[in-house]
């Protein structure tokens, strides 16, 4: 057991031992709210990957050959631990994303509902008997893992997303090489600590620390059978262009959105309201679900515009481990200046600026944490035109523009569709035309309706079209991208065919 709550210079976790980087590299890990070092950490290298690749290779003969069920019960001894460390590493996550603390402790709360449905999976069915042509013959499909498994996380949900990718691919029979993402190291080493605390065989699970440069030496090995991927869709694109055009290996990658909320002219504006506010703001509108665009019939604009901006105008940032605190800071300095990049974008193409806290009052940022990294609410309106690249590119930050739309749903939806992502979206109608129409017509992964355009439910698939993903990393579809099938066709009769 070497649990930690600060760690001094953590390393890698490789064929079951704790390991530093080959060439004693380290890097820091920051806590966005204050500014502060919060812990130092080994930087993975090629040789640090190819060690953990090696030890994956070794272990995964003699994992897979253990049943279902067996593999199970690691993941279970996961789950516990999972809820026993929901405090700590609740306020962890929060330390190092800045996520508000609930937000921080339902991060955890979601990684132990996927390793609840990943290894209770294990008691059910896992292939399909089909009727063969030829009477006398069984034939049925059966899956089998792939191998290793390559996984790559991003920092805005640290311990939920690493556990959608992995308590499946474990679960199956791989073994897995991950990568935490560089901003979030912390939160890594505790759940290699996990690993470790439930015993699990050397070389099945294996964590390096690092950067982008790790994380390629992983995507790029031959060793490597499927890499699941979430994160940019720069990175992603890149992923799946170099492995999907590698036969025999596939890439699984969720990426980013510019999600948008249709607020036709029946609405309930309490609700529509309250799900833009969720949907914009919270996380520091830094999820890939997050909404940037919304979408309001004329009738309603005034009101829900004025609404909503009232609201805007008030959230409360700060502080993430304060209970009154709705937004905490944004990840990182050069997320700052992207985000910044964005709302300069948006004035420069024309936008009427509604609400401008990009920059806090020095009065609104908590007493030592002035060097936090502090954004606010950037709310704009403007006239919808296909060509304008606000509304088409990704800002992950709390920005969002209003756009009015006069006619029926079909414009809502041209409107909605209009951009090269489709990961989630929201409608918000009393009509069931109206919503049948958005759940049919709507190019997107994940579609709500009469709710904020965030939260994920492990039974459901989790993932995009277009720009925003290909295959599916997380959640119970991550099967397919793990598992290989095999069509098993068998003579049971006396008769040579
Ligand atoms: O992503 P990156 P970031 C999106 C969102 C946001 C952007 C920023 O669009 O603007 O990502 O997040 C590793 N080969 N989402 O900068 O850079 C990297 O070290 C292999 C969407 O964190 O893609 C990290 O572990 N790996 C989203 C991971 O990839 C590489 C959630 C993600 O980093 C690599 C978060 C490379 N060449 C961000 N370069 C969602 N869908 O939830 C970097 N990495």
């Amino acid at each position: 057991m070497s649990q930690q709550t600060t760690a001094a210079v953590s390393g890698h976790y490789i064929g079951g031992e704790w390991t530093d980087a080959s060439d004693s590299a380290t890097f820091e890990s920051e806590n966005p709210a204050t500014g502060e070092t919060l812990s130092t950490f080994q930087r993975g290298t090629e040789d640090d990957v190819d060690a953990a690749l090696e030890a994956a290779q070794e272990a995964f003969e003699d994992w897979r050959s253990l049943s279902y069920i067996d593999r199970a019960e690691y993941l279970w001894e996961i789950y516990h631990e999972l809820r026993d460390r929901h405090e700590e590493l609740g306020e962890i996550v929060s330390k190092e994303c800045g996520k508000e603390i609930s937000e921080g402790k339902a991060d955890v709360t979601e990684a132990w509902h996927m390793v609840e449905w990943a290894a209770g999976n294990a008691r059910h069915p896992h292939g399909d008997i089909v009727p063969s042509e030829i009477a006398g013959k069984d034939a049925y499909m059966r899956r089998k893992p792939r191998g290793v498994i390559g996984c790559i996380t991003p920092w805005n949900f640290p311990v939920a997303i690493p556990f959608w990718h992995m308590a499946i691919a474990l679960v199956e029979g791989n073994t897995v090489v991950w990568k935490p993402a560089e901003q979030t190291p912390w939160c890594g080493q505790i759940i290699a600590e996990m690993f470790e605390d439930a015993d699990i065989p050397d070389g099945v699970f294996n964590m390096v620390q690092g950067y982008g440069d790790a994380g390629a030496a992983i995507t790029d090995d031959e060793r490597v059978d499927t890499v699941l991927f979430t994160g940019s869709a720069e990175v992603g694109h890149e992923i799946a262009g170099k492995v999907g055009g590698e036969p025999g290996k596939l890439a699984a990658c969720e990426m980013g959105g510019k999600n948008g909320i249709i607020v036709t002219e029946n609405a309930d504006l309490d609700i529509a309201v309250h799900s833009a506010v969720m949907s914009s703001f919270k996380t520091t509108g830094q999820r890939c679900v997050s909404s940037e665009r919304l979408i309001v019939h004329t009738d309603v604009y005034d009101e829900f515009k004025e609404r909503f901006v009232e609201i805007a105008e008030d959230i409360a940032v700060g502080d993430p481990l304060e209970a009154s605190t709705f937004m905490g800071p944004a990840i990182e300095a050069d997320h700052v200046a992207k985000i910044r990049t964005h709302n300069e974008l948006a004035r420069e193409e024309g936008a009427d600026i509604l609400v401008n806290r990009f920059e806090l009052e020095a009065d609104e940022i908590p007493d030592g944490h002035e060097d936090g990294h502090w954004v606010g609410p950037f709310v704009y309106e403007i006239d919808y035109d296909p060509d304008l690249r606000c509304l088409n590119e990704e800002c992950f930050g709390p920005h969002v523009a209003l756009l009015e739309y006069d006619g029926d749903i079909d414009r809502a939806l041209e409107v909605h569709n209009d951009t090269p992502y489709g990961l989630a979206g929201a409608i918000i109608s009393e009509d069931y035309r109206q919503l049948n129409a958005f759940r049919d017509r709507a190019d997107l992964g994940l579609a709500y309706a009469n709710l904020p355009c965030i939260g994920a439910e492990v039974q459901l698939p989790f993932g995009g079209v277009k720009k925003s993903g290909n295959g599916y990393p997380s959640a119970r579809e991550a099967i397919e991208a793990v598992t290989e099938r095999t069509a098993w066709t068998m003579n049971n009769s006396e008769e040579i065919e």
